[in-house]
């Protein structure tokens, strides 16, 4: 039977025809998110390690836009970032509280909203959501948290493959492919660009083993710090260098040497993950790393550092190998700008630089993140795009994580949906100091009991001020002046000299709770 189309639907048709075969000119987005990048560790930050071990790609996006002092996440973590990044929500929300947890596919992200008005999408490298990716055109991720060497991807047609190279290598041609094969596209592009490094082992490329061994990191000021200052919290956790990194695994001593001179490992996987990892290696790969490495277990075998001095040894040889990775995750940024550059794709594109979460370099002691204190709360960010920033800008407003997704959207022309918590960043990437930007900072971790017992917390950072409190096990608030004591060191929760402000913080943690809607399940143990 021949159908025949009802003539009022005509003009409808035919504009569907043109908008399909005309170009969509609104902007790209490339996202960029490394895992456990701290901003100490930037150079377009300006701290001491930026000096020693530049990041000149990242940068660039510094210089040719802008970069952030003050973007926070708001559960310091690896999954729970994630989700809060495509949901624009608080983990309370989006249901993805803890690593482990698994993320509902079906809630609505700002991919899925991005390909359904006309983006093509792709997600390449970490995703650590437990379920697979949706809302992409393609899409190639590791499993959890992926390996360093010859890693294994699930692929979208459900198979897991492995992979021979070099993680950061292997992800950045995933993201080149793509962008070639979609040269002659009409439609926008979103690509999230997810690295695995600098990820906790910290395994370095075969042509960067050494490239720091001869640098001398300074240590932090607070190195040592003994917590007294801080809570119980502080004290509690298990990410010391000194007691908790390991030998074997973190600090890449063959197990039988940690033995050998008279340590033990401090949790019985790490010798395990020691070998795991080397045992990734082809045999090429393996003798390039012993090369570098067995100088390195001789001499800590023949003079092994003990006291202060193992500790002192210990941060540094993490400095070598978390730097080092970083190295190569900045070359990788500048295949993928230059890539830009050369196919004219820089001008329409906007292009963001930022990580799941701080880390910790040393800082009270240690490695990790999970805590709501600075240097794990805070994240870098930075983002060119040169049609709407000021080449060259610097901001200091609070932002977060949660505020992604409504940045894209409205970059799209798209409508922020009402249920998003996050602020739409344009008016700051346009240069203005808007009105409804935010004033106060709401934070709020889970993951306890659990590695590196990091107790549960929730809080409030304003412009000088951050009130936190400890819950579950305990029932502790801290109270921090960030302008007299930017480095935490003094808790002055029960200083009558900030009896006031204190109660004024109290108050503005109380409306945040309400307006973002947590139900604070404060008596649950798991
Ligand atoms: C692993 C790491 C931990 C880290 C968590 C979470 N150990 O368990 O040190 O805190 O991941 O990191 S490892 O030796 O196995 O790497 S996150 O970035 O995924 O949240
Ligand atoms: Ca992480």
């Amino acid at each position: 039977m021949k159908k025949w189309i009802p003539f009022f639907l005509l003009p409808f048709i035919l504009a569907g025809c043109y908008t399909k075969n005309k170009v969509d000119t609104r902007p790209n987005i490339l996202f960029i998110l490394s895992d456990d990048h701290a901003y100490q560790a930037i150079s377009a930050y300006g701290y001491p390690i930026g000096k020693l071990a530049p990041t000149p790609n990242i940068d660039r996006l510094a210089d040719e836009g802008m970069i952030f002092n003050r973007m926070f996440v708001a559960n310091s973590l690896c999954g729970p970032s994630r989700a809060s990044i495509i949901t624009g929500k608080f983990s309370h929300k989006n249901g993805f509280k803890r690593n482990g947890d698994r993320f509902d596919p079906d809630q609505p992200t700002f991919p899925k909203m991005l390909q359904a008005a006309g983006y093509e999408t792709a997600v390449v490298g970490k995703w650590h959501l437990a379920s697979l990716p949706q809302g992409f055109n393609y899409w190639c991720v590791l499993p959890g948290q992926g390996h360093y060497y010859n890693p294994d991807f699930i692929r979208q047609n459900g198979d897991t493959v492995r992979m021979q190279g070099y993680v950061t290598d292997i992800i950045t041609d995933l993201a080149l492919d793509w962008l070639k094969k979609r040269k002659n596209s009409k439609q926008p592009f979103l690509l999230m660009y997810q690295h695995k490094a600098p990820h906790r082992e910290w395994l370095p490329p075969e042509k960067y083993l050494d490239l720091y061994h001869k640098t001398k990191f300074p240590l932090p000021g607070n190195l040592f710090d003994d917590h007294k200052g801080m809570g119980t919290a502080a004290r509690e956790a298990e990410m010391l260098i000194s007691e908790n990194m390991g030998l074997s695994n973190d600090n890449k001593i063959d197990p039988e040497i940690v033995t050998e001179t008279g340590h033990t490992p401090f949790l019985k996987w790490y010798p395990r993950a020691y070998r795991a990892n080397l045992g990734r290696m082809t045999p090429d790969q393996r003798a390039q790393w012993d090369k570098v490495y067995q100088p390195i277990n001789e001499a800590f075998r023949n003079h092994p550092p003990s006291g202060d001095s193992l500790t002192k040894w210990k941060y540094q040889r993490y400095m070598e190998d978390y730097l080092a990775c970083i190295r190569s995750v900045d070359d990788n940024v500048g295949r993928i700008l230059d890539y830009l550059k050369e196919t004219g794709l820089d001008k329409n594109t906007m292009v963001i630089y930022t990580s799941d979460q701080g880390f910790y370099l040393g800082e009270h002691g240690w490695f990790d993140k999970r805590f709501m204190y600075e240097e794990s709360f805070r994240t870098p960010l930075l983002i060119r795009y040169s049609k709407m920033i000021k080449p060259g800008s610097k901001n200091n407003d609070l932002v977060q994580n949660i505020d992604f997704a409504p940045t894209f959207l409205e970059l799209a022309g798209l409508k922020i949906p009402e249920d998003i918590q996050g602020i739409s960043m344009i008016p700051i990437l346009e240069g203005k100091h808007p009105e409804n930007r935010r004033h106060a900072l709401y934070y709020h971790y889970y993951e306890f009991p659990g590695i590196h017992m990091a107790k549960r917390h929730y809080g409030i950072r304003t412009e000088r001020y951050k009130l936190i409190h400890f819950y579950n096990d305990i029932d502790e608030w801290e109270l921090y002046d960030l302008e007299k004591d930017p480095s935490e060191m003094h808790n002055v929760i029960n200083d009558p000299e900030y009896a006031e402000i204190r109660s004024q913080l109290n108050h503005q943690l109380d409306s945040l709770i309400r307006k973002y809607q947590d139900p604070l399940e404060k008596t649950v143990v798991r």
